[in-house]
């Protein structure tokens, strides 16, 4: 039984106290104790040691204060699985040395039982989950297709995409048949998840955003409807579509739960745009974290305020950023806890 399920009645569009809150990108990065875990051991094997991932993922609970815990994992342990070599390298990010280019490199890819390589995965999720007993909901997350495939063609993070939406709008067949891989694996992996403990899952579209809506209907809306249709009946979705928020209307009619909004949106025409037919969740500027202690306070309350308390999950529009001070980022958290009283 979960002490603090206010993640899940916001996600099930049942009446809450306060909103519940939480931060992308909540473990790691700018906690103390993080980094010096990460002084010690290297990216994958954080990732791929249960104990590791899971006192990770504890830390932002315990320090925190945050009403749900998100497992350590990171998006690209999907393209790992499938066969394409993933190296992370301080400072620089991730780089995939070979990338997709041709129908060779697409048919060389591990398919069946790509999930089940990751027992790692769900072996932190099953550890967190009896560490947690019961204090918060435990979130699993994937990348969206569209955002894969962004990683395997272009082989490193890029401000504009080119090369991957090049692949797409050049060889469309090819892109489709890799979307509909990457998806098919997306789907198995999610469900172990939460067949592993996951109480909900959020599909992280972090580059959604770098597609024309006519492209981002093509490209990825299908795919991410198609993982949120696989999944309903196991546990709620959250999709995050950075960037695009001409899509909310037609998310809000899909069989997702929940969908993240940037801080490019106000939350009127968020709400506008879904009725209130799904929960929202966002949208604070995370850059504004760098700011006071009572300026955050009063933004958190007037974002709480246009977006209403209920069928709302309070969160960032992005990533937490490695240098917010942690009592910034309590404060944040605090903030929405006091909402209550406030009100
Ligand atoms: O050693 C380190 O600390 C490396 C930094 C790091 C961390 C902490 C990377 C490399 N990944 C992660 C973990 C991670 N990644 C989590 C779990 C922990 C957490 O809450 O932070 C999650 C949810 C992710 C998801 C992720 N990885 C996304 C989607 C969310 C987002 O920020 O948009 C993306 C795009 C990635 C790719 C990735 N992995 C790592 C980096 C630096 C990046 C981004 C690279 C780029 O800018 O393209």
């Amino acid at each position: 039984m979960l002490k603090n399920d206010l993640l899940l009645r916001a996600l099930r569009n049942e009446p809450v106290e306060r909103p519940p809150v939480w931060m992308m990108r909540q473990a790691g990065r700018y906690l103390p104790d993080y980094l010096k875990l990460k002084a010690k051991y290297d990216f994958f094997t954080r990732v791929q040691t249960p104990e590791l991932a899971t006192a990770i993922t504890l830390q932002p609970v315990d320090q925190v204060g945050v009403d749900a815990a998100i497992i350590f994992c990171d998006i690209l342990v999907i393209p790992q699985a499938m066969g394409m070599q993933v190296l992370m390298e301080e400072g620089k990010g991730p780089s995939l040395p070979r990338v997709i280019q041709t129908q060779k490199d697409i048919d060389a890819l591990i398919t069946t039982g790509a999930e089940e390589s990751l027992k790692y995965v769900y072996d932190a999720l099953a550890l967190t989950k009896s560490e947690l007993n019961g204090r918060v909901p435990l979130i699993g997350f994937a990348g969206a297709p569209w955002t894969i495939l962004c990683y395997m063609v272009e082989g490193k993070g890029s401000k504009t995409w080119d090369k991957a939406k090049q692949f797409a709008y050049t060889q469309p067949a090819l892109a489709h048949q890799l979307l509909q891989k990457i998806t098919d694996i997306t789907i198995s992996y999610l469900k172990l998840q939460a067949k592993a403990g996951a109480d909900t899952v959020q599909v992280f579209d972090s580059w959604a955003g770098s597609l024309s809506p006519a492209d981002f209907k093509i490209f990825a809306q299908p795919y991410l409807f198609q993982i949120a249709n696989a999944l309903k009946d196991d546990v709620p979705v959250i999709l995050f579509p950075k960037g695009s928020w001409y899509a909310l209307k037609d998310i809000s009619e899909s069989s997702a739960s929940g969908v993240g909004i940037d801080w490019c949106i106000t939350p009127q025409m968020a709400r506008e745009l879904t009725g209130n037919k799904i929960t929202i969740q966002g949208n604070f500027d995370p850059s504004k974290l760098l700011g006071t202690i009572p300026d955050i306070k009063r933004e958190v309350k007037e974002m709480i305020d246009a977006f209403g308390a209920q069928n709302y999950i309070a969160n960032l529009g992005h990533g937490i950023t490695p240098n917010v001070p942690v009592d910034n980022a309590r404060a944040f958290v605090d903030a929405v806890k006091e909402y209550e009283s406030k009100k």
